[in-house]
């Protein structure tokens, strides 16, 4: 009996240990995003300053670039030095254990301070890195101090690009905790294990997995290391165990698995394994660390594109850009994760990380949802002759692959983007130098990547410009990824196809992806007749439409994503929203234009129907007699559509291509739309203003032109619409003379109208030699606003100096009158206001006797413009 219950008691003690020690895992992982002390600027005395008045409290992420990145009057953001600080409340047991501080990414150099002691420092703002701090701590509190500095600097790629480099520290910081044996955390900013399926089919999958272990003990340990392969339910279907006699440092290992039947991953089914894998000391587990593992195999085809787990698919998907609205890149993971779902719900099978890697939260993301990736290091539009940028630069390379390896939805490694487009600024004499040292860095950082990773394909985006084919820059990387934009910066939409049709046959053996695509918008201009670089939601809507038709057309386009998913912030842009790429399918607050829904109908598998008007609810149009109807389109992935208004059915059309249109014969007021088609439908409704031929019989009168335009301007906060430029007929409205505004064959200006930035693109159309706007209109008093600006002469798309650089004028002045009342006399916009400065004035004007309103515009010298013009009607006159 006694011996019974000293076993029992026995018995209880191991199962005690056993708890210890494997129910609790001896690494602790932690996020320290909290309460950071933050001042901007080059600190002397850093700890002093940090306790100033003037230092922030912050929480991570953070970013000093959040406000000073939008229109605040002045081009270019804070570049410089952010120095963060924090207590930390830890008290170490270092005999025991190793600590580390793992940052996801700073923006762009980076160095640590424990207790006033440098403890690291790291180059780039796109991935992590891992500091070890074991040996700066103290057992009586602990300080972090943290320097980030975004300065340019041309050993730091990215060195120019259309996009903002927020500085600060703009990702998750955690705090490790682990023992003195453990998965070596050593190894660029890796967790030590790469997990590889070099052979995989339906029967069975050979896992690959090397890594290495740091034993940092002075002597050696046996331990054992445990390899487990648990599939999406928890249950075990492979494991072993290795027992190492780990000798003090890093040891290297490998492991093989083999698989039957493998549940594959795919975009329909993402099916995930996890692999844990745990070293252990007898009973006791020293660390464990659990990997997805998703079992896929696949390849590319010159002429058929891309095969997944040896089936045919077409990439599909967008690029996208790690920004919001107010935030800068200091976002969260739920927003990094909600962009994804986002790109799901569109039905994208494909992400290009574009133009560096982002956040681990992303690639978790894509490996449950399905979204194959393409991901690449920022080598953007030039590069440094030197072998700090180039070391830096395999550096990046390094620690994207080894950091990012286990997920299974990367399958291209890119290193450059459009390398060649600064070579158009650079002097004769060193273009040579340039191009030769631009090959050799890309012959260097394959040679790289296909070490690193024989697993997967590298990738390089090049832009129309013959220059990557003369210096044979195009035959390095493995897949040619293409940003092309006709249609937009040059020629016209099928030009697109043209180009490629002209590649593919020149170059057979070569794998063709079509990395960007795509053209800007603004949900708050509208027309019936867009045009190239207008910037309306029609105009987008069109070349995405026609884009996507040519590409599926061709089966030798492996894939194509689109560029962008969302607006984003590019600090040094002018378009019609200053400081913003416009490309996106959604706005930066992911608010989606209408051609997201064209990509949905496009790619989604169910049953799919949209009225896709839903930036453009609230319309204003000019309507002549009863004849004025407006078009309405239904994208849609079903065969046939039915539109219903106010009740009555419209009929039905068939689709042609996912789409529709219906041109509908709105009635004032509400219009309640129902699209239909077997068993699904979409409501909307649009709310309609006609505004009437002839305007002699209206008493309320509030009339607003958009100039010299093609499109009509909606003022979103004084929900207003101004109008798309008419020509004056008898009796009723409009301009006499004049040409809409062109620079470099492109509609008005798309600079940056000073000082105001919600009208920006009212003034930015104008029409040029006008002679008059007339309104006959009834007697009475009226208020009359104009709205003029003087445009810079070129087409800029980025601005980096002056905006608007002196110019004593001269060169345009005219007079206006009203109803021969001259009421602006010698106006010279460029001598009192500068270029890209606006003038709204208002005049009032009493008309009698039926002779109507006519704003005369008379030149002196040059030809006069105007940009915006209003008219009110206040009282009636006698
Ligand atoms: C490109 C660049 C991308 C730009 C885009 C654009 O080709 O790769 O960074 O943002 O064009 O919108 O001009
Ligand atoms: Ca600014």
């Amino acid at each position: 009996m006694a011996r019974l219950i000293f076993l029992l008691k026995k018995l209880t003690l191991v199962i005690h240990l056993l708890l210890l020690g494997i129910g609790l895992a001896q690494v602790k992982k932690q996020s320290i995003n909290d309460h950071w002390k933050f001042q901007k600027g080059a600190l002397d005395t850093t700890k002093l300053a940090l306790n100033s008045p003037n230092a922030l409290i912050v929480n991570l992420p953070h970013t000093w670039n959040d406000k000073d990145v939008l229109a605040d009057g002045t081009r270019g953001y804070y570049r410089g030095e952010g120095w963060y600080f924090k207590k930390m409340d830890l008290v170490p047991n270092t005999e025991e254990k190793n600590y580390y501080l793992h940052f996801e990414g700073a923006n762009q150099f980076t160095e640590v301070f424990i207790n006033g002691e440098k403890a690291g420092q790291h180059t780039g703002g796109y991935l992590a890195f891992t500091i070890d701090i074991t040996q700066f701590l103290k057992s009586d509190g602990n300080e972090i101090l943290v320097k980030v500095d975004n300065s340019p600097n041309p050993d730091i790629p990215p060195l120019s690009a259309d996009f903002t480099f927020f500085g600060g520290l703009y990702r998750d910081v955690f705090l490790l905790e682990t023992s003195k044996v453990q998965f070596n955390l050593g190894d660029y900013g890796s967790n030590g294990i790469f997990v590889s399926t070099p052979e995989v089919s339906e029967k069975s999958a050979t896992i690959l997995i090397h890594g290495s272990l740091l034993n940092s003990l002075k002597s050696s340990e046996k331990i054992t290391l445990v390899t487990k392969i648990l599939n999406n339910k928890g249950m075990i279907v492979h494991s072993q165990s290795k027992r190492i006699l780990l000798k003090p440092g890093v040891f290297e290992f490998k492991i093989e698995a083999n698989l039957n039947e493998p549940n594959l991953w795919s975009p329909e089914m993402p099916y995930l394994y996890t692999s844990e894998f745990t070293i252990q000391k007898g009973e006791q587990v020293l660390d464990e660390m659990a990997i997805p593992l998703g079992i896929r195999s696949f390849y590319f085809d010159p002429d058929q594109g891309f095969f997944l787990n040896n089936k045919p698919l077409k990439l599909l998907g967008a690029n996208r850009h790690q920004d919001y609205y107010g935030d800068g890149n200091a976002i969260s993971d739920d927003v990094h994760r909600n962009d994804l779902r986002i790109l799901k719900k569109m039905g994208a099978n494909f992400l290009r990380l574009a133009h560096y890697p982002q956040d681990p939260a992303i690639l978790e993301e894509a490996d449950k949802l399905g979204i194959l990736v393409w991901e690449e290091i920022p080598l953007v539009n030039e590069v440094t002759l030197n072998g700090e940028h180039n070391e830096n630069s395999e550096i990046m390379l390094k620690e994207m692959i080894r950091q990012h390896y286990n997920h299974p939805s990367i399958i291209l490694w890119g290193y450059m983007n459009e390398i060649y487009w600064a070579h158009r600024f650079l002097d004769e004499q060193v273009v040579e130098e340039h191009t030769k040292a631009t090959v050799e860095l890309a012959k260097h950082l394959e040679k790289i990547t296909r070490v690193e990773d024989p697993y997967r394909y590298t990738a390089m985006a090049l832009h129309n410009y013959p220059l990557y084919e003369i210096s044979g820059l195009d035959q390095i990387p493995q897949v040619v990824g293409w940003n092309l934009y006709h249609g937009w910066y040059y020629d016209d939409f099928e030009d697109f196809g043209a180009f490629l049709d002209q590649q593919h046959k020149k170059y057979p053996e070569r794998i063709h992806v079509i990395s960007e695509y795509g053209a800007g918008s603004d949900i708050r201009l509208h027309s019936l007749n867009p045009e190239r670089f207008d910037f309306t939601m029609e105009g987008q809507k069109r070349m995405l439409e026609s884009y996507m038709k040519q590409i599926k057309e061709r089966p030798y386009i492996a894939g194509a994503t689109v560029w962008n998913l969302i607006d984003f912030n590019s600090e040094r842009r002018v378009d019609t929203q200053p400081h913003w790429n416009q490309k996106g399918l959604m706005t930066s607050t992911r608010v989606p234009k209408d051609p997201f829904y064209w990509y949905q109908a496009n790619l989604v598998k169910t049953p799919f129907i949209k009225i896709a008007e839903t930036n453009w609810t609230v319309r204003e149009i000019h309507v002549k007699g009863d004849e004025t109807t407006s078009p309405v389109d239904i994208y849609t992935n079903q065969e046939q559509v039915e539109l219903v208004l106010n009740g009555t059915s419209l009929g039905k059309m068939d689709v042609n291509n996912y789409k529709a249109t219906f041109d509908v014969l709105f009635i004032e007021g509400d219009n309640l739309l129902e699209a239909r088609s077997s068993g699904i439908k979409d409501n909307l409704n649009i709310s309609f203003k006609g505004v009437p031929h002839s305007l002699k019989d209206k008493d309320h009168l509030d009339i607003a032109i958009n100039a010299g335009s093609n499109h009509s301007f909606f003022d979103t906060k004084g929900s207003s619409t101004w109008l798309v430029d008419k020509a004056y007929e008898h009796a009723s409205w409009g301009y006499i003379g004049g040409e809409p505004l062109y620079i470099a064959k492109k509609i008005g200006t798309k600079e940056d109208i000073q000082t105001i930035n919600e009208f920006t693109p009212l003034y930015q159309t104008m029409r040029e030699g006008v002679e008059e706007y007339v309104f006959d209109v009834q007697d009475g008093w009226y208020e009359i606003e104009l709205l003029f600006v003087e445009p810079y002469p070129k087409s800029r798309r980025f601005v980096d100096g002056v905006e608007s650089p002196y110019h004593e004028g001269g060169i345009r002045i005219f007079d206006v009158l009203i109803n021969n009342i001259p009421f602006i006399e010698r106006l010279d916009l460029l001598k009192y206001y500068g270029y890209n400065y606006p003038l709204r004035k208002k005049m009032e004007v009493k008309t009698t006797d039926g002779k109507g309103i006519r704003i005369k515009f008379n030149p002196i010298i040059g030809k006069p413009i105007v940009s915006g013009v209003k008219l009110r009607r206040k009282f009636s006159s006698q």
